[in-house]
């Protein structure tokens, strides 16, 4: 692997260059999601950039986060893309097509999914960060923190009233994209269920152009599907209720529901100290139980890994991947289970296998057939999804794990290219370089 990466810059120089990144990337209203490939704000992107951006200018951590929310949508949505102006990045604002939308934002334009909810978690670490750094920045972040209470509750509202379908309590998915982990082999299954009609208007891809290999990004045969999901939802007016009853993708989302039940927990802290009416909080508390409840409920009786479910079929998805795990970022599973996950975690399986460069989990096992070490959520490492473990094992004690996964990280990215993922025996920068979500991350580790 060294052959590969002969460089590792030092600690102060790594973080150097990664607030360089954030800077380059700012196009002076947003931080866009990497320079070429992602040139819009990406909802969850702009959560963890906001975190990193705390560490350098607290002002422009709130902005940034004040500029998702202004995106909004009336009901409650948080969408997953905010679009500028530049038009590099398939599919724009035209094919998305939201302004039919009856509940869209009137001054920017907007995809028509969302994302994980993982906002509430920044704006508890901006305001943490906030305080420490000095008395003007935690004046400035508390009454931020007041301002967008409403709307993050608001946000998970919305989440309650139209993606809980059904029994199962698992939060709704209606796209791979809402998931952050597009071609997770989680979708396989409803995606085979997924037929592109022929209507699908043609459209020419523009990221399989702007990465060092194609076989990095997701496949055609998939963005086939991508595009068909869009196209479903555009002529159902991307009303939610329609979208949820008919379209031919419907999973209920065991990582996003341990996110939003542990974003529920920090919601509520932070509204228990601002003061805000108590039928909210009392409502924070029952969806983070119920969320909580789903997913220990998912775990396999075997193996204990948390599983997505086909809400179109019933059926549990058992394949195996870093959402397994996700028991262990919101606690609530028995004792045995969550021993289970901690020793597969860190067995050959999964981030103690030797071959790794660094002992992070990729997205899939090394061992499970199927896994490629360098397609996208197929395999490689992505510096995001280990900080929201390290995150989660510090708020829930776990220090010596917390900092195996910080040191990790740093193992993993300090070649200094803020790879989008990467190759985890070569610890090759796959996707985009100068990804300003795992600049944001890096520099999170480093102060
Ligand atoms: C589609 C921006 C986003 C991330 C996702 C990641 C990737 C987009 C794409 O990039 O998805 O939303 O075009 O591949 O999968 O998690 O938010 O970084």
């Amino acid at each position: 692997s060294g052959g590969r990466r002969p460089v590792r810059f030092t600690e102060p120089a790594l973080a150097a260059r990664a607030a360089r990144v954030l800077r380059d990337n700012d196009t002076g209203a947003v931080i866009t999601a990497a320079p070429r490939l992602y040139p819009h704000m990406w909802s969850w992107d702009a959560a963890f950039i906001s975190i990193g951006l705390a560490r350098l200018d607290v002002q422009r951590a709130i902005a940034e986060l004040d500029t998702l929310f202004a995106a909004q949508w009336r009901n409650g949505m948080v969408p997953h893309i905010v679009f500028t102006d530049d038009d590099a990045y398939f599919p724009g604002p035209d094919r998305w097509g939201t302004d039919v939308a009856q509940d869209g934002p009137r001054d920017v334009r907007t995809s028509g999914i969302c994302q994980p909810p993982v906002h509430a978690i920044a704006v508890r670490r901006v305001l943490d960060i906030a305080r420490r750094s000095g008395p003007h920045d935690r004046i400035d972040a508390e009454r931020f923190a007041r301002r967008i209470w409403p709307k993050l509750y608001a946000w998970h509202r919305w989440l309650v009233e139209y993606r809980t379908p059904g029994s199962s309590g698992l939060i709704a998915i209606v796209h791979g994209w809402e998931s952050g982990m597009d071609n997770s082999p989680r979708w396989d299954v409803p995606y085979d269920a997924v037929h592109p009609g022929a209507a699908l208007p043609p459209y020419v891809r523009k990221d399989v152009r702007l990465v060092g290999d194609p076989a990095e990004r997701p496949t055609d045969r998939e963005y086939d599907r991508y595009l068909w999901l869009i196209e479903e939802m555009r002529r159902a007016g991307y009303d939610q209720r329609t979208i949820v009853e008919n379209s031919s993708f419907l999973v209920g989302d065991v990582f996003i529901t341990a996110l939003f039940a542990v974003s529920c927990d920090v919601l509520l802290e932070l509204g228990t100290e601002f003061g805000q009416e108590p039928e909210q909080l009392a409502d924070l508390a029952d969806w983070a139980a119920k969320a909580r409840a789903a997913v220990a409920g998912s775990c396999h009786s075997v193996s204990g890994m948390a599983r997505d479910r086909d809400l179109r079929t019933g059926r549990w998805l058992d394949t195996q991947t870093i959402a397994g795990f996700s028991p262990l970022l919101c606690g609530g599973a028995p004792d045995d289970v969550q021993l289970k996950l901690l020793s597969l975690l860190d067995s050959d399986r999964w981030a103690g296998n030797p071959d790794l460069l660094a002992p992070v989990p990729p997205s899939v096992s090394p061992m499970r057939p199927g896994f490629n070490p360098r397609q996208y959520w197929r395999g490689p490492q992505w510096p995001v999804v280990v900080w929201l473990f390290s995150w989660a094992f510090e708020r829930r004690g776990w220090q010596d794990r917390a900092r195996k996964l910080r040191d990790g990280g740093i193992r993993l990215t300090e070649d200094g290219s803020f790879g989008e993922y990467y190759e985890p025996f070569t610890g090759e920068p796959l996707g985009s370089t100068d990804q300003s979500w795992t600049a944001a991350v890096v520099l999170d580790w480093l102060c």
